[in-house]
């Protein structure tokens, strides 16, 4: 019957994807700019990568450009990735380009898990897995059962490096920090915070600022800003962009060794 087979198709294929993933070469964390870009050039180089997002519709802050006007801006230096994903770009002044935010984060997604990425949507990232005091995996829930507070168990799933890409609220690092009580690669040991905005210096730092925060575990896009105190940029994506590349190069390399 149709029916049962419509069911079957999604249930018995979900559940192969979820099995293939229990075992990672990266888990991200987070569906924003920065994390979908890291995705990307992850599993173009070949590394099994999957990205977890807490909502229905990754995409984080892009779809809605500033203040819901759908427009980006984006900068001469992150201009070849833009192209690298086939996003339509206008010239627009000094050096700076506009694209569409609607386009722009679809293009994000579709590449990268036409890249071979798994993207999980309404998945959250609770917790991770500590091994020899290695970040080592991430523990996640369905996002509904943490919005309802239902009492239910989360899943693990192993992974030789963690990339947190969850924004302004750097929420996998701060679990670290406060779970185990450890020493991040920060000036203060902990999550310092994001500073106020200055697009150029802020666009200057959440690159310089994407690292290994802590054994195994690495930091992209606004989370690095808000970890390392340095300032938000607002509207402006090249860093994001930059910063997500930076991280899988950054990974790419440390594998190869
Ligand atoms: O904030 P977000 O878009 O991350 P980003 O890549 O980009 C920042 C820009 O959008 C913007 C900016 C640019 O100038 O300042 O803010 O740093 O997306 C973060 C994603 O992480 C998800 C969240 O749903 C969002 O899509 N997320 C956050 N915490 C968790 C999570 C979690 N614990 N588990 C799963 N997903």
């Amino acid at each position: 019957m149709i029916e049962t087979q419509v069911s079957k198709g999604i249930i018995s294929t979900y559940f192969d994807k979820l099995q293939r993933n229990l075992q990672l070469d990266i888990a991200i964390v987070g569906g924003g700019p920065s994390g979908i870009v890291a995705a990307y050039y992850l599993a173009k180089a070949g590394l099994k990568t999957a990205l977890f997002d807490r909502k229905l519709s990754p995409g984080g802050g892009m779809w809605g450009g500033a203040m819901m006007f759908n427009q980006i801006v984006i900068q001469e230096e992150a201009l070849h990735i833009v192209k690298d994903f086939n996003i339509s770009y206008q010239p627009y002044e000094n050096e700076l380009y506009t694209i569409d935010s609607v386009e722009s984060t679809s293009a994000l997604l579709y590449h990268a898990a036409h890249a071979g990425a798994t993207i999980f949507n309404c998945y959250s990232v609770e917790d991770v897995v500590f091994k020899n005091d290695v970040v080592s995996g991430v523990v996640v829930n369905w996002t509904p059962v943490l919005r309802e507070g239902l009492h239910v168990d989360p899943l693990n799933i192993m992974s030789k490096y963690v990339i947190d890409g969850t924004g302004h609220d750097s929420e996998i690092c701060k679990v670290v920090e406060r779970k185990n009580g450890i020493q991040l690669d920060t000036a203060t040991g902990k999550v310092v915070g994001e500073k106020s905005l200055d697009v150029a210096e802020g666009e200057r730092m959440v690159v310089e600022g994407t690292r290994e925060i802590y054994p195994g575990l690495y930091v992209c896009g606004m989370a690095s800003s808000a970890v390392a105190g340095t300032p938000r940029m607002g509207p402006i994506f090249g860093g994001m962009l930059l910063s997500g590349k930076k991280v899988a190069n950054l990974i790419i390399d440390k594998l190869k060794k």
